[in-house]
């Protein structure tokens, strides 16, 4: 399908058959995107079709089930690394961003020496965080924090204060999943690399809703869920150039990722192999491969676009509730997130508020605790928006923020 076609979200509407229920007497209004999206029957048919046709393990069994289950598996690992414009070994499937970045921050750890820095921002989540700081500690190594400005972006001074020959590892974030700021990872990655440093990004919030091609960003890493794009809970992939990747000691040991293994010595298997030990999460992976085939046939210029679009509506709706503060940038330099507070209410009262009118959005620290210290807040309410979501849906928000403004008579 042509990139150029016009992003239909009622028609899209259709495939989801959650987006039918009612919650609370309400049609669902699903607006908690950044925590995880709901999934097309396409992707729920695929894990259905597995278990009932072809469930077997991969990369083991010669018969028929074992043989179809393997071309599978290999089939949605090529889908996923075509989607970011990687080679196929260099992409690993993980159970998640939290795993992918886990996986390079241990395999990391022996070529790190001490007082070797690494740098990361004010705005990441804890799973771009807690590693890199644990690491740390161990290693003694220094961890550096790239600040944010007024508006929620990373100073660029302080991009090039953070950054320097000492520098051994950048981890940026791609999106914040708490302010929405679309980090500029190309330039960040330009500066790690005239430093000699490796550029690390999370994307869990960027690739779901913005076209992404890892050559074209240079990145030397990159980590991503399944489970916000589309596909199911429990497959997430780390892209690795392959040098680095060859170089890179095994996250775990076990089957699948040996070559050969003898009472001295093991061979360690080829890429992506390598990374993948012991049974993957087979039926996920296949779930994951059909969502980037729901993604692609909408076409992600489109996803972003319409991501865009209604973003910017719920920013001009919210910016017009006096009692809202929303954190963050401009609506055109966020993604598809905008976080907020009701003056005088807790972000859980929010929820509640809108829960019983149907409309699910997340409240709390978001998984970002030292950002919301650094905004000076314990909580806030998040509203998230997909492919499914309706300008429609964002005057309901609107209405249930009005509503929560008048029973809490916040001034
Ligand atoms: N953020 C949110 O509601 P996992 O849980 O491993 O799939 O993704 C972790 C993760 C990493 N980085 C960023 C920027 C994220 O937003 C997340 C997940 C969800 O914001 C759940 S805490």
């Amino acid at each position: 399908m042509p990139e150029t076609r016009l992003l239909d979200a009622e028609k899209i509407r259709k495939d989801f058959p959650i987006l039918k229920r009612k919650v609370n007497g309400k049609p669902l209004v699903y607006l908690d995107n950044a925590a995880t999206t709901q999934k097309p029957k396409v992707v729920i048919d695929a894990l259905k079709h597995y278990y009932e046709n072809y469930n077997a393990n991969i990369h083991r069994s010669i018969h028929q089930l074992g043989e179809e289950a393997t071309a599978a598996y290999e089939l949605a690992h090529k889908k996923v690394s075509d989607f970011i414009n990687a080679a196929f070994e260099e992409v690993i499937f993980t159970k998640s961003t939290t795993e992918s970045l886990n996986l390079v921050a241990y395999s990391l750890t022996s070529s790190l020496k001490e007082n070797d820095e690494i740098a990361i921002s004010q705005m990441e989540h804890h799973s771009n965080f807690v590693p890199w700081q644990q690491l740390a500690l161990k290693r003694k190594l220094k961890l550096k924090f790239i600040e944010i400005d007024s508006k929620g972006i990373l100073k660029e001074d302080s991009i090039k204060q953070n950054i320097t020959k000492k520098t051994k590892i950048v981890s940026v974030t791609h999106v914040s999943n708490v302010l929405g700021t679309i980090n500029d990872i190309k330039k960040i990655g330009e500066i790690a690399h005239e430093n000699n440093a490796m550029l690390i990004v999370d994307s869990a919030q960027g690739i779901p809703h913005i076209p992404v091609n890892v050559k074209n960003i240079d990145c030397d890493f990159l980590a991503f869920s399944g489970h916000k794009m589309l596909g199911p809970t429990g497959i997430g992939a780390l892209y690795g150039k392959k040098e680095m990747l060859e170089k890179m000691e095994p996250f775990l040991y076990g089957g699948e990722m040996i070559r050969e293994v003898t009472f001295k010595h093991t061979r360690f298997n080829e890429l992506p192999w390598k990374f993948e030990a012991g049974t993957p999460n087979i039926a996920q992976a296949i779930g994951l491969g059909t969502a980037v085939d729901y993604l692609k046939k909408i076409g992600m210029k489109n996803v972003m676009q319409h991501d865009k679009k209604l973003t910017e509506y719920a920013f001009k709706r919210l910016s017009e509730i006096k009692e809202v503060e929303i954190y963050g940038p401009e609506s055109n330099k966020r993604s598809s997130l905008i976080a907020f507070n009701v003056e005088g209410v807790h972000a859980h009262d929010v929820s509640a508020i809108l829960d019983s009118n149907g409309i699910a959005i997340r409240a709390g620290h978001h998984c970002a605790m030292p950002l919301a210290s650094k905004l000076g807040i314990a909580a806030s309410a998040r509203a998230s928006f997909y492919v499914y979501n309706t300008k429609e849906e964002i005057d309901k928000l609107a209405e249930g923020i009005f509503k929560v403004v008048k029973i809490f008579n916040a001034k």
